[in-house]
């Protein structure tokens, strides 16, 4: 019981959002009514309070959004059933019109295993080789994570310059550890003394743009352990794991639970905990778990939900620069108009 259902000749706050609810959920007026007395509200009060709920023109206008609510869940459910039990496919590459047609237009996961098998950073990027190249060079990291629960969240409060020898001292340590990753937000990939990073990557150029690599390229490295939350992207990323394995779970976009307590990019849950510990309402979703070796590649379409874990020390490199248009800035389920006004009620 939250409070008591009455407060002085009326219902509380309360109780009649829940008279508010179950109506929407096909309660009838006797059941609701039924409901109050045994709370022991006065038969009276409890009856006058529900007609005047079920007359309210609020009532018709949270209908109306519910009847909404309810034919975009039904679609997505659709989509849901059509593709229920597909696994996220193997191949060895793709053209760049099959990915546009076959993967990216049907926001369908890839894992290509031999895109990358020309790159000379398959044989030229190592931790020991980054050290010999880039040893003197300023990097900036993310540092002193494991002090903040929402690190990812906040990525601006951990940044710290660093000499990239230094850091990858910390990368190279056998224990693992999720204290400090160099993530995309780091922007490696623009600082001067880095970017001869692009020699060592082919570019399919019906695929990519040579002339968006700055900025449309990025570069995550850090210790075996690292850990990046449970999150989506509003990009198309091909995710090419050079050097160490990944551990990947991922999440459709049309699993739609995730959206109801999802906070801007981030999922509420850890998608590697065991399922008992979730959420409830997350429980029956369905999720993908693979393992990136080295030189293997993820077509990652938008919006779709990845948690990342390192196995070994790792070196990743993403591509975004697509020859599409790749932004789908307005898709931000977690960070809508009305949860940034803070009238959300699962706000935490
Ligand atoms: O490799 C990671 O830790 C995270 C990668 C990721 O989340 C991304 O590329 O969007």
């Amino acid at each position: 019981m939250v409070d008591a259902p009455e407060r002085g000749q009326a219902l509380s706050d309360h109780w009649r959002a829940w008279v508010v609810d179950n109506l929407l959920h096909g309660a009838s007026r006797d059941e609701l009514v039924a409901a109050l007395v045994a709370q022991d509200v006065p038969p009276g009060l409890a009856k006058r309070e529900v007609q005047a709920i079920e007359a309210s023109p609020l009532l018709a206008c949270c209908a109306q959004f519910l009847i909404e609510r309810e034919r975009r869940d039904q679609l997505l459910e659709l989509l849901v059933d059509l593709r229920a039990d597909r696994p996220i496919e193997r191949r060895e590459s793709v053209s760049a019109d099959t990915l546009f047609a076959d993967y990216w237009a049907t926001s369908t996961p890839v894992v290509l295993t031999e895109t990358t098998r020309d790159w000379p950073a398959r044989t030229n990027w190592s931790i020991a080789s980054f050290r010999r190249r880039f040893g003197d060079v300023t990097v900036q990291v993310c540092t002193r994570r494991d002090a903040d629960p929402h690190c990812d969240r906040n990525f601006r409060d951990h940044f710290e310059e660093q000499r990239f020898g230094d850091y990858l001292d910390l990368v190279e340590r056998p224990e693992p550890s999720n204290d400090v990753y160099m993530i995309a937000h780091n922007h490696t990939m623009e600082r001067p003394g880095m970017r001869s990073l692009l020699d060592d990557v082919v570019m399919d150029e019906a695929l990519f743009d040579p002339a968006e690599a700055i900025g449309g390229c990025t570069l995550w490295v850090g210790p075996k352990g690292t850990l990046t939350p449970l999150h989506h992207d509003s990009t198309n990323i091909l995710f090419c794991q050079i050097v160490g394995r990944k551990k990947l779970w991922l999440l459709p976009p049309w699993e739609a639970s995730l959206l109801d307590d999802a906070r801007g990019f981030y999922a509420s849950f850890d998608a590697s905990s065991p399922r008992r510990q979730w959420p409830e309402a997350h429980r029956q979703a369905r999720v993908h778990e693979l393992v990136l070796e080295p030189g293997e590649a993820l077509f990652l379409p938008a919006g779709w939900w990845h948690q990342v874990r390192a196995l070994d020390a790792s070196i990743s490199f993403s591509l975004l620069n697509f020859r599409r248009d790749n932004r789908f800035d307005d898709y931000a389920p977690g960070n809508t108009r009305l949860v940034q006004a803070g009238v959300d009620r699962g706000s935490p």
